[in-house]
């Protein structure tokens, strides 16, 4: 974490920078007073505060996504585990279906996504497949449930 303080004649500014993702500013006005006394700010209850916000927003663009899509998949460009799942989801059998991957290693909010999701489903390893809006599992639950033909069968339903 990088704290920066910036002051000038009528303000002190303080941003608080976790991450790329994360950051917050406190700007707090000195007022009108020859000798102003500096107030006290809780930093850590102000980056853990733009932190929660962050999360929060990352839990409702999960929400948002998995709804609105019959399969949504958080995926990261490097992971074998991630390019099974795809190459699966690539197959003629699911060209009729409405899928969204996410690969949450190239995108700015991706570490919030990640935090978010092992909330959300306790996993923190990806990929992390949703089907109907549910949980359907990794890449070993998503090619067990195609081969069972339950996948299929969630998706007709
Ligand atoms: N059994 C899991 C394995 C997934 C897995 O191990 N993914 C790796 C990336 S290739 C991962 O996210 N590891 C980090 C972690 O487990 O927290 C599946 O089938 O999806």
């Amino acid at each position: 974490m990088t704290i920066e303080v910036i002051r000038t004649d009528c303000e002190v500014r303080l941003r608080i920078k976790r991450t790329s993702y994360c950051k917050y500013e406190y700007t707090s006005r000195i007022a009108d007073t020859p000798n102003p006394k500096p107030q006290p700010v809780d930093l850590t209850l102000t980056a853990r505060t733009a932190m929660s916000e962050q999360l929060a927003k990352a839990k409702e663009a999960i929400q948002k996504e998995i709804t609105a899509h019959k399969i949504t998949v958080y995926s990261k460009t490097w992971c074998g585990y991630c390019k099974r799942t795809k190459d699966l989801l690539a197959g003629d059998e699911f060209k009729e279906f409405d899928i969204a991957i996410h690969e949450i290693d190239k995108t700015k909010d991706g570490p919030a996504i990640q935090k978010a999701l092992a909330e959300i489903t306790g996993k923190t390893s990806v990929p992390q497949v949703f089907v109907n809006g549910e949980l359907l599992g990794g890449n070993d639950d998503t090619q067990a449930a195609y081969r069972s033909g339950k996948l299929i069968q969630k998706l007709k339903a």
